[in-house]
């Protein structure tokens, strides 16, 4: 275990509201943040990047990632504890390889790990563990959740209980490959290239009320303008990419995501957990790395993003997790959040 206090951020934190963050922690590298508020205190589940020897490419074999560690907080900004190893690859019995970005949920008195890792077939599907308490260990069932597919799980639980789960990502995340339903190892490389019609979208499945399963169908998460009108494939700065997350304000459902190959944090708000979702606008810039991937939390009467960038090593696949207050403003929209620049 390692508890790091993170004297920059909190100088950073008092100096200034428009701050500019700082890494969480220093001892290991971390991505993907996914930030959830159990029993009081922040809980945060992301990546753990390791230089693993892989030569880059535009699958993303690089980040080869065989484990996950779980961060705790109980202020922000404050102390920020490495709870160690919480669940490994080789503990995963269908797992092949690539731990990616994780998330995780509570329901009576269980802990569930939601992460996507390629089986033994290279195919990316998702898979939960669970546990007694927040940091683990967690022990992963036997087979990946039945219908899932790609990567980025991130499940939502609302207001009246029930949970969702959002997931998938283009590209080395392999959700091109499902576009007629069915895996396919020869389909398109990225994003379909077919610029004029609707872009591939994220996923959104009910959770049973076990967490271990999928209640009910697959659907798209349908991403619209002011008009009502599918995003189009060409429109990469406001489609869909990777790294999607909800969070409710004020009874509205806000969907946000990564535009992935443009590297912007953008938003949609809708009506309920299925959407359609409207486009609002962008709320991060462009962070120093490839990978753009955040999660939003309210924690203590305010709101926060966690998000990662590559401060510490320069390298796009060790990155190192940040924490920024997130700001709605009075009409529903989402201020910009500042990011570091070398
Ligand atoms: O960490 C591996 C992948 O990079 C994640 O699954 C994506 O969201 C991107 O951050």
């Amino acid at each position: 275990l390692a508890a790091t206090t993170n004297l920059d951020a909190q100088k950073a934190f008092n100096s200034s509201d428009h701050y500019l963050a700082q890494p969480l922690i220093k001892n290991i590298y971390t991505a993907d943040p996914s930030a959830h508020v159990f029993k009081g205190k922040i809980y945060i589940y992301p990546s753990h990047d390791v230089e693993a020897g892989v030569k880059e490419n535009d699958n993303g074999d690089h980040f080869d990632m065989r484990d996950y560690h779980i961060l705790s907080m109980s202020s922000i900004p404050g102390k920020v504890t490495d709870h160690g190893v919480a669940l490994s690859v080789k503990d995963i019995s269908w797992a092949g390889r690539q731990l990616w970005a994780p998330d995780a949920a509570y329901k009576n008195g269980t802990y569930y790990l939601y992460f996507p890792v390629k089986d033994k077939q290279d195919v990316f599907k998702i898979g939960v563990a669970t546990s007694k308490s927040p940091t683990g260990p967690f022990k992963a069932q036997p087979k990946p959740i039945e219908g899932s597919f790609s990567i980025d799980p991130a499940v939502f639980t609302d207001t009246d209980g029930n949970s969702y789960m959002y997931f998938g990502g283009i590209w080395g995340g392999q959700l091109q490959r499902w576009s007629n339903g069915k895996y396919d190892e020869n389909g398109s490389k990225t994003d379909l290239g077919k610029a004029d019609e609707p872009a591939l979208t994220a996923k959104v499945a009910k959770m049973s009320k076990n967490m271990l399963e999928f209640d009910g169908p697959v659907r798209d998460v349908q991403i619209v303008d002011k008009e009502g009108k599918p995003l189009l494939t060409k429109d990469h700065n406001r489609r869909f990419f990777e790294g999607g997350w909800m969070h409710k304000y004020k009874g509205k459902y806000y969907f946000s995501y990564s535009t992935g190959d443009t590297h912007l944090l953008a938003y949609a708000i809708g009506d309920n957990p299925f959407g359609p979702f409207t486009y609002e606008g962008i709320f991060m810039n462009p962070v120093e790395g490839w990978t753009t991937h955040h999660s939003i939390v309210e924690f203590k009467g305010k709101w926060y993003i966690f998000y990662h960038d590559t401060q510490l090593s320069g390298k796009t696949h060790l990155r190192n997790i940040k924490v920024a207050e997130l700001k709605h403003n009075a009409d529903g929209t989402i201020s910009m959040v500042e990011t570091y620049k070398k």
